[in-house]
């Protein structure tokens, strides 16, 4: 499909730093949790390499925070996602997929404990508000549910220590991975992570005022200069290197955990109420599909016109989908995700899709097996 230019309305939200983002030369766009989010601002070889090698900024306010306030959000969180919780710390995070009783996966946040009665859900692209809301009224839950005015600001780059030190302090540079500090900015409080779609480090901040946005922006600018400082966003070929999931692209509400290699944030015997725990302990060695890592040679400008959220043919059969594909610069193979039958997977070394053969990576990758 060619890219067309996007109609902006009120149900295209934009956010604090948006006009900063236009004047750093964004070039494209993709909309996530009905807000904008950036997709592009040089070349993907330029934005990938500065990535790896300086500090980026990046404008994900469209990771949504879904607020659970009240003495049940807890357990409301729990209902939610079936990761057990209950060792959870002050202002740590934890990726925990959400699903619904019959097990199937409706969004990947991460969850955050801001204080014993207040938690957030940093949620992927899916209205989780509603459901969460359901939940509680349906349940009778003594919880609010809401969406607050927080607009996360991503520092990410090998240079995120250096750069944040600079604007937050130097106790940026101990907080431990998916743990936070309550932070001030210009006399605010915000919630600082280090945590991030990249794996390249940096932090998260968590913003809660609009009219501090472009303050911030250009305060991370004015201290980068010589750090090479630069707007950027997520990266589809960086991400896939990195094995992070992407829901509604890999995963939807038609998979489960199992299915998409995220066993490992399910607690299958711990003593918790989840919504989905009966229904997942329940498909334990019944799984039929798994999304698994491909890697072909061919570069992107003369990819197989099916690589691209398509249907996977063998023999005039559609056996599976891929989900996600991009160029990948550090070891120059075309990455993909797809969702095969495991009938498939377990009695072939490889795939062959339009004269271009893979073999099978699991969730999540080992580079080593790229080159
Ligand atoms: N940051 C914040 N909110 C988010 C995202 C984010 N909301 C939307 C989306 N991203 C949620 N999905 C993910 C997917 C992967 C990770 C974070 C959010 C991630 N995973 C690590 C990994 O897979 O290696 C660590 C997971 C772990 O082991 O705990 O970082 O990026 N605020």
């Amino acid at each position: 499909m060619n890219s067309k230019m996007l109609s902006f309305n009120r149900r295209v939200r934009t956010t604090p730093y948006s006009n900063r983002v236009e004047e750093a030369g964004v070039t494209a766009y993709t909309v996530y949790n009905h807000m904008l989010l950036p997709t592009l601002f040089d070349t993907p070889e330029s934005d990938y390499w500065h990535l790896c090698q300086h500090v980026q900024v990046w404008d994900v306010s469209g990771e949504r925070q879904v607020e659970l306030n009240g003495p049940d959000a807890a357990k409301l969180a729990q209902m939610m996602t079936p990761r057990d919780l209950s060792n959870i710390e002050l202002l740590q995070g934890m990726y925990g997929p959400i699903c619904n009783a019959a097990g199937f996966i409706l969004n990947d946040p991460i969850v955050i404990k801001l204080a014993e009665n207040r938690f957030w859900l940093s949620v992927s692209d899916s209205d989780v508000k509603f459901f969460a809301q359901g939940l509680a009224q349906g349940y009778g839950l003594d919880v609010k549910v809401c969406e607050p005015d927080i607009f996360p600001l991503a520092v990410q780059g090998p240079k995120a220590d250096d750069l944040m030190a600079r604007v937050f302090g130097e106790i940026v540079r101990k907080i431990r991975f998916f743990r936070g500090e309550m932070l001030q900015f210009r006399g605010v409080e915000m919630y600082v992570a280090r945590s991030g779609w990249s794996k390249q480090c940096g932090f998260e901040i968590y913003m809660p005022d609009w009219s501090l946005g472009e303050t911030l922006w250009d305060e991370l600018f004015a201290n980068g200069e010589d750090l090479f400082v630069r707007a950027g966003c997520p990266q589809g070929n960086e991400r896939l290197e990195s094995g992070l999931l992407s829901y509604g692209n890999d995963m939807d509400e038609f998979d489960t955990p199992f299915e998409c290699g995220l066993d490992s944030y399910l607690n299958l015997d711990a003593d918790i109420e989840s919504l989905s725990l009966p229904a997942l302990k329940a498909m334990v060695g019944k799984q039929t599909r798994k999304l698994v890592g491909l890697a072909f040679d061919r570069s992107p400008h003369m990819q197989p016109s099916r690589l691209g959220g398509s249907d996977i043919e063998i023999d005039g059969e559609i056996i599976g989908e891929v989900r996600s594909q991009a160029w990948s610069f550090r070891y120059n193979k075309n990455l993909a995700l797809a969702m095969l039958p495991l009938s498939y997977i377990d009695n072939n070394d490889s795939i062959t899709i339009d004269g271009q053969t893979s073999s099978f990576h699991s969730i999540p990758f080992n580079f080593d097996l790229f080159v």
